[in-house]
């Protein structure tokens, strides 16, 4: 049995779209956040950044959502969410994974604790301001890459897509909205056909209603 530490719509969002998409066998154990759980000694012991999530697996403590990703896709092969050694495509999956954990979540970390880069307070609005191009600029890549494909990297749906979902929702407050974007917007609007996709943001109580054109 899986324990995955999560507060709706944060990092934990895209292990727990794998943990239903594998059908595994798994407890959500909600942070209180407002509690500063995550601060605690007892959780820093599982998880010394003291972010969220953190994944517990025989009886070890995972955390960093691209790390928990990757180790569900190993353990659980059969669902084909991570190419396997030897496909070409096992690269492009590393690849994409790290840009979009490595460059555009980080470059949404910023816009969302922008108090957190800056000295003087009173320069956050501008830091905003700053990310909401450079978040842009990640998604016009990721654009790009989606031309003429159904998911990320092809035909073959992979963790990329769930991650992928996880931060476009978190991009909606963005000055450029990710449906502004011409094949990344079709694609969202076709992952919220995916059922693991429905369950889980009714789970969160998250609105998918933005990428849900008619
Ligand atoms: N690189 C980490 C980032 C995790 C992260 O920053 N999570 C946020 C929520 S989305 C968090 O715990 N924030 C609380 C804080 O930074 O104090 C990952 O991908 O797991």
């Amino acid at each position: 049995m899986y324990q995955l530490y999560y507060y709706p719509n944060n990092a934990s969002l895209a292990p727990h779209f794998l943990l239903h998409h594998m059908q595994l066998d798994y407890q959500l154990l909600l942070v209180d956040r407002k509690a500063n759980f995550h601060k605690s000694p007892e959780y820093i012991k599982l998880n010394p950044s003291g972010r969220i999530p953190t994944l517990i697996y025989d009886g070890q403590a995972l955390f960093e959502s691209p790390a928990i990703c990757i180790h569900l896709c190993e353990s659980h092969p059969q669902h084909q969410l991570m190419p396997e050694i030897g496909d070409p495509l096992r690269p492009q999956f590393f690849q994409w994974l790290t840009y979009l954990n490595n460059t555009l979540q980080a470059e949404l970390m910023v816009r969302y604790y922008p108090h957190r880069h800056t000295t003087d307070q009173q320069t956050v609005p501008d830091v905003v301001a700053a990310q909401d191009l450079r978040i842009a600029e990640a998604l016009e890549v990721i654009d790009q890459q989606l031309a003429g494909k159904t998911y990320l990297l092809g035909e073959q749906l992979s963790a990329c897509d769930y991650f992928l979902f996880m931060l476009a929702l978190w991009s909606t407050p963005i000055e450029r909205h990710p449906m502004s974007f011409n094949h990344l917007g079709r694609y969202l609007q076709r992952l919220t056909q995916l059922p693991s996709i429905i369950a889980v943001c009714e789970i969160e109580q998250i609105d998918i209603s933005p990428f849900q054109v008619n």
